[in-house]
């Protein structure tokens, strides 16, 4: 009876534990990269699997931040942003589809 009741104390314990712990652990991150100039300040971002990144486009021209792999494809219209969120680890380098000098890095780690 004794023993029983300990568990069930113990069983609570670890539900609340658990109920503290997961939002800290599944807190994303929104990291901003400005688009101006025709470039991607800061060019490289580091971000972790569930961040969203997101690009500010503050030229009057629009621009795309485009994976060289394809993964992401995000329209940037002029003074408008957008985003992607990263669900993989890697390193994702990307460019702009109309002015292909305009590079950046993503390094996203788990
Ligand atoms: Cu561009």
């Amino acid at each position: 009876m004794t023993a029983g009741r300990g568990r069930r104390r113990a069983c609570v314990l670890a539900a609340l534990a658990g109920v503290v712990l997961l939002p800290a652990m599944a807190a994303a991150e929104t990291i901003t990269v400005q688009v101006t100039k025709f470039s991607f300040v800061p060019a490289s971002v580091t971000a972790k699997v569930g961040d969203t990144i997101e690009w500010v486009n503050a030229d009057f021209v629009d621009h795309t931040a485009t994976a060289a792999n394809k993964g992401f494809d995000v329209k940037l219209p002029a003074n408008k942003s957008g985003s992607v969120t990263v669900k993989k680890a890697g390193t994702f380098p990307y460019f702009c589809r109309f002015h292909p000098m305009m590079k950046g890095t993503i390094t996203v780690k788990k």
